[in-house]
C-alpha cells in the first residue's frame, strides 16, 4: 500500500513540498499518494494577491496579507530556487527586488513546469486534523467551499504549510475605541493611495512598519510617525517621517507617547506582527511558538517532536524564504520516504534546545543571516536538493542590509549577485521611489 500524505496549503512552502516529491518521481522513485488542500482558489499563498480583507469569499478568515505595489523586501538572490533560476524563468538576468506580480510569476513557473497542479484541491479548507494512536493514522476533515461539502480522509503523514503571517497580533491602546479615523492591522492594508495626504501613525518597527510606511510615503501621505515599543528602526528617514517612543494613548485626533509628546493623526496602522495560528489542529499536534529562527518543538525546524509523523514547513521567522522552504521540503520528503532515519525522542528534543540556545547567542542581524543560511545548508546537505553557494546568498543579504543603512529609499535600486548563476543583476530601469507602476510588464520593460 502506498503511503498517503496530506499537505495543508499551496503557498511557497506547500508548493516546495509538491515539487520535492515530484523531483523524486522524475528520478524514478515510487512516491506516496499526495493530496494538497488549499483554501483559496489559486496557488502561491501570500503571493496570490487578493483585494479582500476580513473574510474571504467563503466567509472564512481572509488569508492574504499582501498589498499592492509590494516589491520584494530582500534581494531575490537570497530566495532563488536552486533547481529553477530567475534566468531560466525570465530568459534574462532581471533586477534584484521584483514586485509581487513578478515573484508570483516566478513561483508559478516552477510548479507549472513540474505539472503538479492536479494534486491540489482548491477552495478546500482544512477544518480539523485528528491522530488515532491505535491505527497511527491521521483523519483530515475539510470543506470544499465551492460544492459546500465536507470530506474526511485518512493519511499516514500530514505536512502543515499554512503560513504564519495571516492572523494579526493587534494590541489595544487606550482611546482606540473612540478614535475617529481608521485603525487597521498590516494584514488589512491593501493600497497606499488610501492614505494619500494623511498624517499616519504606525506601531511596530519591523518589516511591515518599514515597508508599509515607505509605501505610504512613496504614494503621497503627508507625514509618518512610527512609535517603537523597544527600539527605533534608526534609518535616515525623509523629513516628514519621525520615530517616537511607545504609544501611551489616543485622545480624539491626537496620539500621546510615553515621553509626553503628542502628534495629530488621521489613521493608525498596526504593524505589530502576526500569530502562529492553527485553528484546525488539536493541542497534541498544535505548534505554539513565537516568530523566531529556532521554532519551538520542531526537530530540525520541521519535525513535530511529540508526533514525528506530522511536519511543519516555513514556521520560522524568515531571512531565507523560498530556498529554505525547499531545503525543508526535500528533508521532510526523505523522512517520509524512509531515506532519512529520525533519532530518538531525546535527541530530537535536545536538537530544539541547542538551536534555541544558538539563536539566543546571536548578536546581530548578520548573525541571524548566517544562522539561517547555515540551517538551510545543513538540511540541503542531507538530501539531493541541488547544492548552491549559500555564502553568496548570505553576502547578498549583508550587502542589502548595508545598503538600507546607507539609504532606506534607494536600496532597491542596487543589483546583487546570483548564488546560482554568479551573474550580477542590473539596476532596475527606474528608481524605486519613482516607479509607481509595479506591473510585470513595466518591471520587465515589456510595455
Ligand atoms: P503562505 O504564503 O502564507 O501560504 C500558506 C497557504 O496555506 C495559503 O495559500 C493559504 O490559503 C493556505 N491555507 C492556510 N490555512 C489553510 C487551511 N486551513 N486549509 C487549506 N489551506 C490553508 N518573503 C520574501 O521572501 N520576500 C518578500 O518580499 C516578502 N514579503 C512579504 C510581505 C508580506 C506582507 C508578508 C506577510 C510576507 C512576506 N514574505 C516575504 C514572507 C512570506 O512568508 C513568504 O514569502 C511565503 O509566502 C511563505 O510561504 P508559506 O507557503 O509558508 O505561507
Ligand atoms: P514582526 O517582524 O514579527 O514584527 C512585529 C513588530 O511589532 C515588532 O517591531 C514588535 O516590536 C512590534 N510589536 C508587537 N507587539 C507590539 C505592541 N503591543 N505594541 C507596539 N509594537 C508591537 O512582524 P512584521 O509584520 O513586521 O513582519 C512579518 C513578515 O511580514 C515579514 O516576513 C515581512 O516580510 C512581512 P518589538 O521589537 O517586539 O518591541
Amino acid at each position: 500500500m502506498k503511503k498517503r500524505v496530506a499537505i495543508i496549503g499551496a503557498g511557497p512552502s506547500g508548493l516546495a513540498q509538491l515539487r520535492a516529491f515530484q523531483s523524486a518521481k522524475e528520478k524514478g522513485a515510487l512516491i506516496p499518494e499526495l493530496v494538497c488542500y488549499e483554501k483559496q482558489s489559486d496557488w502561491g499563498g501570500l503571493w496570490n494577491y487578493t483585494w479582500r480583507t476580513g473574510t474571504d469569499a467563503a466567509g472564512d478568515p481572509c488569508h492574504g496579507s499582501m498589498y499592492r505595489y509590494l516589491w520584494s523586501n530582500g534581494p531575490k538572490e537570497g530566495l532563488e530556487f536552486a533547481d529553477y533560476t530567475f534566468e531560466e524563468h525570465f530568459g534574462e538576468t532581471i533586477a534584484s527586488f521584483p514586485p509581487r506580480e513578478v515573484l508570483f510569476d516566478y513561483i508559478k513557473g516552477r510548479v507549472e513546469k513540474a505539472g503538479i497542479r492536479n494534486l491540489i484541491r482548491f477552495n478546500t479548507n482544512v477544518r480539523d486534523v485528528r491522530f488515532d494512536p491505535s491505527s497511527k493514522k491521521f483523519e483530515i476533515t475539510a470543506r470544499n467551499n465551492e460544492s459546500d461539502t465536507e470530506s474526511r480522509e485518512i493519511f499516514d503523514n500530514v505536512i502543515v504549510a499554512s503560513g504564519h503571517f495571516s492572523t494579526p497580533n493587534a494590541p489595544y491602546y487606550p482611546g482606540f475605541e473612540k478614535f475617529g479615523g481608521r485603525i487597521l492591522h498590516a494584514h488589512d492594508f491593501r493600497d497606499a493611495l488610501e492614505f494619500k495626504g494623511q498624517d499616519l501613525l504606525i506601531l511596530g518597527t519591523s518589516y511591515s512598519a518599514e515597508d508599509i510606511g515607505s509605501q505610504c510615503w512613496k504614494y503621497g501621505c503627508k507625514s509618518i510617525t512610527v512609535a517603537h515599543r523597544t527600539a527605533p528602526m534608526g534609518f535616515d528617514w525623509p523629513d516628514n517621517w519621525k520615530e517616537v517612543p511607545a504609544l501611551e494613548r489616543v485622545d480624539g485626533e491626537k496620539a500621546y507617547f510615553i515621553d509626553g509628546s503628542s502628534t495629530r493623526i488621521d489613521s493608525i496602522i498596526l504593524c505589530t506582527g502576526y500569530k502562529h495560528h492553527f485553528p484546525f489542529l488539536p493541542d497534541d499536534l498544535r505548534l505554539k511558538t513565537t516568530n523566531r529562527l529556532a521554532s519551538a518543538d520542531l526537530y530540525k525546524g520541521v519535525v513535530w517532536n511529540n508526533n514525528p509523523a506530522i511536519f511543519y514547513l516555513g514556521m520560522q521567522d524568515q531571512w531565507y524564504t523560498f530556498n529554505m522552504f525547499d531545503a525543508q521540503a526535500w528533508y521532510v520528503r526523505d523522512i517520509i520516504m524512509d531515506r532519512i532515519d529520525l533519532p530518538s525522542s531525546e535527541v530530537m528534543k535536545q536538537d530544539v534546545i541547542d538551536r534555541i540556545a544558538a539563536e539566543d547567542a546571536l548578536e546581530d542581524d548578520y548573525g541571524c543571516i548566517d544562522y539561517q543560511g547555515a540551517y538551510t545548508k545543513e538540511l540541503i546537505s542531507e538530501t539531493d536538493y541541488p547544492s548552491f553557494d549559500i555564502e553568496a546568498s548570505d553576502k547578498a543579504f549583508y550587502e542589502w542590509k548595508k545598503n538600507k543603512k546607507k539609504d532606506i529609499m534607494s536600496f532597491r535600486d542596487i543589483g546583487h549577485t546570483s548564488p546560482m548563476t554568479k551573474k550580477v543583476a542590473p539596476a532596475h530601469h527606474t528608481k524605486w521611489v519613482d516607479a509607481l507602476d509595479d506591473s510585470l510588464e513595466s518591471y520587465l520593460h515589456l510595455s
